[in-house]
Formats: structure tokens, C-alpha cells, sequence
């Protein structure tokens, strides 16, 4: 998909450390590269720090920070088929109504929040 800005849907969004995202995706047209932050703002998988092909994707949030992915398939990240989250210091743990947002397209990325729900956070 393009033209669709998935930082959009997670923008004020925070998660929490034992959070999963599961990326569900067509694995001839997408990958989930988890990338630096420049990689994130260049587009760039060359620095890539794990990468899938799968169609099946689950990340598992262990500890706090921003955490960078994009599409590498040329020309899907600038498309906008790219997303960033926030993982929360411990600390008070966000509501999963602060977690989750949801969107239509192709796909899913779904947020599997540490107290066992499930959350449709974006789609890719
Ligand atoms: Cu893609």
C-alpha cells in the first residue's frame, strides 16, 4: 500500500515493555526491517538490525525506547510504509485503549498488550 502514513496511527501512542507487535502482511509485497533512527528517516534498510519476509512477523518490545521499522521494498517506506513506537519506562502502564488504533488496508499490525489483549494497532 502507499500514500498511507502509518505514523499517523501511532503517534501519541506508548507501549509497554512485554508488549508484542505482530505484523500480518503479503510476504511477496512487504518486509518488516527494523532499522536506526536515520535508517527510519532515510528509508534505508542498509543498517538493518533484523529482517523479515515472512508475512508473519512478531516483535516482542523488551525494553524501552523508540523502536524504527520500514517496508524494503523500494519505494513503500517513502510511500509512508514505515513505523516508529515508544516504549514506555516502567513505570504506570498505558491503558490498552492508549494503545490501539485502527485503520483499513491490507494487512494488519497488531499490538499483543502484556495483559494478554489484543489491540488492531495499523495495518500494512
Ligand atoms: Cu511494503
Amino acid at each position: 500500500m502507499s500514500g498511507i502514513d502509518y505514523t499517523d496511527w501511532t503517534s501519541g501512542k506508548t507501549f509497554a515493555v512485554g508488549d508484542k507487535l505482530l505484523f500480518s502482511y503479503g510476504s511477496q509485497y512487504h518486509t518488516v526491517t527494523e532499522v536506526s533512527k536515520s535508517g527510519y528517516y532515510t528509508c534505508s534498510g542498509s543498517d538493518a538490525l533484523s529482517d523479515d519476509t515472512s508475512g508473519w512477523t512478531i516483535v516482542t518490545l523488551t525494553a524501552p525506547g523508540t523502536r524504527y521499522f520500514i517496508c524494503n521494498i523500494p519505494g513503500l517506506c517513502s510511500s509512508g510504509m514505515k513505523l516508529s513506537v515508544t516504549v514506555a519506562e516502567s513505570g504506570p502502564v498505558p491503558s490498552d485503549a492508549t494503545r490501539g488504533t485502527l485503520a483499513p488496508a491490507m494487512g494488519s499490525v497488531v499490538v499483543v498488550v502484556a495483559t494478554g489483549a489484543l489491540v488492531t494497532l495499523a495495518l500494512f
